[in-house]
Formats: structure tokens, C-alpha cells, sequence
């Protein structure tokens, strides 16, 4: 079984059950006017994620892996947007208001939508989740199942919120989750590296972690 170099000790995988899961790679997380900005965030630092996120999206394409893409984001009508998480704190626009980018996280607003240099292609699953994680009320469990999939790569924003929240429920349900280091970033630079330091905690408690090359370096060979 090929094995990825990884914290906290290699990654084996089978190619077959491989999968990539691109979180949230969204402009309303990443360009100004969206909703990160909204909640007082320097958007631009996430930037930094997009090239290793660009070579790691391109290896699992080259090698024909089946790639998902999710995206946060609520009804037009806000049926599935719990008044707690509307109302909470004192952003300068709330989910469902009118941004430069449309309506802020609505589904088929070009704000929600994923920023151009990761655009999913024809034939990638794309999730559209209404929370955190990217199992809860959504076909995502459903997706990875009827692929036979075992071993799963993330990358994506923000880190600590819906990658991390995203490989806890992949954990918990008995999936491999190896987390893409370099291509994945958060607001608060500090939050990316314990959310890293967690992961691989304890022999690995929710999974693995590595940088892009390690893993392109595994799927070519
Ligand atoms: C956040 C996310 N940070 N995609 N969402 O609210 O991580």
C-alpha cells in the first residue's frame, strides 16, 4: 500500500478509495465584500492557500480521483438558517443581507459561489451545507459511500471552522482524513497552527497532516 510522509507517522492509502475535499474555497470567504469580511476578518490572508490548493486540485485531476467540492451556504428563503447563527454577533451585513456580492451566503449568489482559480470542473461533486460540517443535512456521507471511498484529503477555509469541523465528522465516521497543510488558511494564523497540532495529537485523534508536495510526490509514484 502506497504510503504518504505525514504527521504523525505515514498516510497509507489505496488509490481507489482516495478522495480530495476542496471546503469552502468560496469568494464571500475569500475576496473582499463577502461574508469574512463582513465579520471584520482580513480576507487577503487566505490568498495564501490558493497556489498549493491550484497543484493539489490539479494532481487528484491528473490522476482521475474523484474530487468534491462544498460550499457554506442557506436557502434564498433562509429556511435553513437557524435564527442563532443569523443574529449572532454584530457583522456589518448578516447572511441573507444584499453585499457587493450579492446576497451574503446565499446559494446561486456569485458571493457563494467557489473563486475562479479552484472552480470545480464538469463532473465534480459540489455540496452545498447549510452548516459547519459538511455531513450535516447534506448527500456528502452519501457521495463518499457509493464511491467506496476510505481515504479522504482536505484542503480549503477556514481551517479551525469547516475543515476541521468537517474532518471530525469525517472521523467519527470512520473515514482516513489527511489534512493538506499548505493549502489551507485561516483568519487567525495562531488558529491554523493549533488546529494542525490537534489533529495529529495523541497518534493521530482526528488524522494526519502534510504539505502539497508530499502528497503529489505519493500520486505520482
Ligand atoms: C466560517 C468556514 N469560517 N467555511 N466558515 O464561518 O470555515
Amino acid at each position: 500500500m502506497p504510503v504518504i510522509k505525514a504527521q504523525p507517522f505515514g498516510f497509507p492509502f489505496e488509490t481507489k478509495s482516495l478522495g480530495l475535499v476542496m471546503i469552502d474555497f468560496q469568494r464571500d470567504f475569500v475576496e473582499p465584500g463577502g461574508f469574512g469580511e463582513t465579520l471584520g476578518n482580513d480576507v487577503s490572508q487566505l490568498r495564501a492557500a490558493i497556489p498549493a490548493a491550484q497543484r493539489l486540485l490539479s494532481a487528484f485531476r491528473n490522476a482521475g480521483l474523484p474530487v468534491f467540492h462544498t460550499r457554506e451556504c442557506h436557502r434564498p428563503d433562509l429556511s435553513d438558517l437557524p435564527p442563532s447563527k443569523r443574529n449572532r454577533g454584530a457583522p456589518k451585513l448578516r447572511i441573507g443581507d444584499i453585499g457587493p456580492m450579492g446576497r451574503i451566503l446565499i446559494a446561486g449568489e456569485p458571493g457563494a459561489d467557489i473563486i475562479p482559480e479552484l472552480y470545480p470542473a464538469p463532473g465534480e461533486v459540489v455540496i452545498d451545507k447549510p452548516g459547519k460540517g459538511a455531513f450535516f443535512a447534506t448527500e456528502f456521507g452519501d457521495h463518499l459511500v457509493s464511491r467506496g471511498l476510505q481515504h479522504l484529503v482536505f484542503a480549503g477555509v477556514t481551517t479551525e471552522v469547516c475543515v476541521q469541523t468537517t474532518m471530525r465528522e469525517a472521523n467519527d465516521r470512520g473515514y482516513d482524513c489527511l489534512l493538506a497543510t499548505d493549502a489551507t488558511q485561516s483568519y487567525f494564523p495562531q488558529f491554523k497552527a493549533a488546529t494542525v497540532d490537534m489533529i495529529v495529537a495523541q497518534g493521530g485523534i482526528v488524522g494526519w497532516a502534510t504539505d502539497v508536495d508530499r502528497i503529489v510526490e505519493a500520486l505520482n509514484g
